[in-house]
């Protein structure tokens, strides 16, 4: 233990005033399960007072979420804390100097997917203004996602400078990863095993401190701040690989004319002692914000931190790389689907009229962020096709018109493509489809496995499905006014 920060620790006692920065999806519920806790005295909300975002401050402050959509148990508990004065929020970011300890709970976005460079700038900002304030033996903790080596190495860095403190010697430094879904965030924290990793063992205890009161059933799983962040992103990268052998899987299926739906059914049937196959899901592709980007993250940790020479013979993609290359074929591969069932009605791209349906990255939700439906639409319209498209759930969506009429949208298509899983979509009548195509084969692509192909192919359909090897070739059957 390093006793110098230690016996700074002990002076300062246990930790009683917490600030968080960041009043988004991560960092409220965080300061009210703070706030809740009766080990802890006061929570201070931290929100820059920025166009965008600085009339947080207010609604908080009236115990008012700013935050959409049904978060079970977060208004109430705002409001208790708010009304017992545990909670404030505010942009006085002075007011760090009263913390034991702050989080950081700021967005890490890619600045374009493409290139693949984080966008720290917001992360940079937040730590420049809680360095200016930092306060001796005061605990540092990120909760963003970030590239492994970012908290010993970057944090470290601006935290130091700004406050000319030490760290590891004059403050405590951690990574403890935000392990959150919207529409369950109090429940993950409180449910969900904390990883916590302090830059040396007394910042790793401190941060310990800190979590310990906000999990119920969750555990403490206690590490370095580097093996944290690697944790965090490898378990995305690694639901990501499990998304892309699904999909290589379908791929395959595909050319040996195989349903991948029976071949994944007999994989899963594998179970005993010891035994496990978690085969997920092949699909039109993988969108959201975690997936798209944490592989990414993890790759340049380890070229960063491993000073580039990695072991895997060098020069070639990991396959955490080669993953991600899988899956953002995939949406990629619903356009030669597209193609292939307009070939065969005898139809060009040119003019074809495309109803895509399903713009959330995820089915029954209105999220539509790295939406693996963006890239098939541009593809389609750069062959020429008219592409309308439909999502019970999606408002809007920066340069897409998105309609919650169905059959106004299914009116004349020559294509109908599936691309997020939708309960709406689940009972498609495929004369009804057809009847309103107005086509004698209309096209059906299915990103997702929710139609019935016989029933499809029945009405007159051509039929391409995901993975569905067995049928993508089928015979047409005659057309039926
Ligand atoms: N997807 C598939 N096949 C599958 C599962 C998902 O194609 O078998 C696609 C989805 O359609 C979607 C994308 O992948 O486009 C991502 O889906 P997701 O279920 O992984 O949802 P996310 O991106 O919101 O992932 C989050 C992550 N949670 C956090 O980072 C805190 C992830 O770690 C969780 O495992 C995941 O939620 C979850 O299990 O709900």
């Amino acid at each position: 233990m390093n006793s110098r920060l230690q016996s700074i620790i002990d002076r300062r006692g246990p930790i009683r005033n917490i600030g968080v920065v960041g009043m988004g999806y991560v960092g409220i519920p965080a300061a009210v399960l703070f706030a809740d806790a009766p080990d802890f005295e006061s929570v201070r909300g931290f929100q820059r007072d920025s166009p965008s975002s600085g009339y947080k401050v207010a609604l908080l402050n009236r115990g008012e979420s700013p935050l959409k959509g049904e978060e079970p148990g977060l208004e109430e508990l705002l409001l208790k804390v708010v009304g017992a004065g545990k909670f404030r929020c505010t942009s006085d970011f002075s007011e760090v100097a009263e913390c034991d300890a702050v989080t950081l709970a700021i967005q890490t976005p890619f600045k374009d997917p493409k290139d693949l460079i984080p966008d720290f700038s917001a992360l940079i900002e937040g730590l420049r203004q809680v360095g200016r304030h930092l306060s001796d033996g005061t605990l540092v903790v990120l909760e963003s996602t970030v590239t492994p080596g970012t908290t010993a190495g970057m944090a470290r860095e601006i935290l130091e400078e700004e406050s000319g403190l030490v760290a590891g010697e004059e403050f405590c430094l951690a990574h403890a990863p935000e392990r959150v879904m919207v529409g369950r965030l109090l429940k993950n924290i409180r449910e969900h095993d904390r990883i916590v990793g302090g830059i040396d063992d007394v910042s790793t205890a401190r941060a310990v401190e800190l979590y310990r009161p906000v999990l119920t059933t969750g555990k403490i799983i206690p590490m370095t701040a580097t093996a944290a962040e690697v944790t965090k992103t490898a378990e995305n990268a690694f639901r990501d690989l499990q998304i892309a052998a699904a999909n290589q899987l379908a791929l395959h299926c595909e050319a040996m004319g195989v349903n991948v739906y029976d071949v994944r059914a007999g994989i899963d049937s594998l179970k005993g002692e010891g035994i496990t196959r978690a085969i997920l899901w092949p699909g039109a592709g993988v969108g959201g914000h975690c997936l798209t980007k944490d592989s990414w993250h993890l790759e340049r940790g380890a070229q960063v931190l491993g000073h580039g020479d990695l072991w895997y013979p060098h020069g070639s993609e990991s396959i955490f790389g080669v993953a991600r290359r899988i899956n953002e074929f995939m949406p990629r591969h619903m356009v030669h689907l597209t193609l292939e069932g307009l070939k065969r009605t005898g139809k060009s791209p040119e003019g074809a009229k495309v109803a895509l349906l399903g713009w959330a990255f995820i089915q029954n939700s209105d999220d539509t962020r790295n939406t693996p439906a963006e890239p098939y639409l541009a593809a389609m319209e750069e062959a020429g096709a008219e592409v309308r498209v439909h999502d019970p759930f999606v408002n809007d969506y920066t340069g897409i018109e998105v309609s919650h009429d169905l059959e106004g949208t299914l009116a004349g298509a020559d294509v109908v493509t599936i691309f997020t899983g939708h309960h709406h979509y689940l009972s498609l009548d495929p004369a009804r489809v057809k009847e309103l195509s107005g086509r004698e084969h209309p096209v059906v692509i299915d990103g997702r496995n929710v139609v019935d192909p016989d029933a499809f192919i029945r009405a007159g359909f051509v039929y391409k499905g995901i993975g569905r090897g067995d049928k993508n070739s089928h015979e047409v059957a005659p057309g039926r006014r």
